[in-house]
């Protein structure tokens, strides 16, 4: 067993500029989570060894970030009972609907909550998985409310003229 309970996974090194939102927002609330390269297509043992120590290690969320064919999230569920949140990375060819697609669209059983494309997608990402340890977590609780109050709070009653 482990401190970590978050593991945040993505297919490539060119998925981490997205997926740091998710690493962020974890950080800010102060929860303890680990960072790998997963890639369902070029590693895929490596994927396979993640997905069947998971829950063992006590992970409590996987965040999965993948783009274009983006198989890592649908492969990681399918591996482990541990939640997936899906991150959908935002790609050149397709803007990211290739990503959400292959995401999006599990079958029956083997779930994977999907966040929107691209960074906004990670941060929530974060988010989603501090509400899910917040339940067990009073002391987390109590800092994702602030976080969400102080974010309302940022929001002007106006729009102001640039
Ligand atoms: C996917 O292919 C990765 O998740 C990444 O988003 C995409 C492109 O990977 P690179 O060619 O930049 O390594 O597997």
């Amino acid at each position: 067993m482990t401190d970590i309970k978050v593991g945040i996974i993505m297919g490539s090194q060119s998925d981490w500029p997205t997926m740091k939102e998710a690493a962020l927002i974890l950080e800010e609330l102060g929860i303890a989570y680990e960072k790998k390269i997963v890639s369902a297509h070029r590693t895929p043992d490596r994927l396979w060894a993640y997905g069947k120590k998971a829950a063992g290690r006590g992970l409590q969320v996987i965040i999965a970030g993948a783009g274009g064919a983006a198989h890592l999230p649908g492969m990681m569920a399918s591996k482990t009972r541990v939640p997936v949140v899906g991150v959908p990375v935002q790609t050149r060819a397709l803007s990211g609907v290739d990503s959400l697609y292959s995401i999006v669209q599990m079958p029956k059983g083997f779930p994977v909550a999907t966040m929107a494309i691209g960074a906004a997608g990670a941060a929530n990402a974060g988010l989603m998985a501090a509400g899910i340890l917040a339940l067990q977590d009073a002391t987390l609780a109590e800092k994702l409310d602030a976080w969400r109050d102080a974010l309302s709070a940022s929001i002007p009653d106006e729009p102001q003229d640039d």
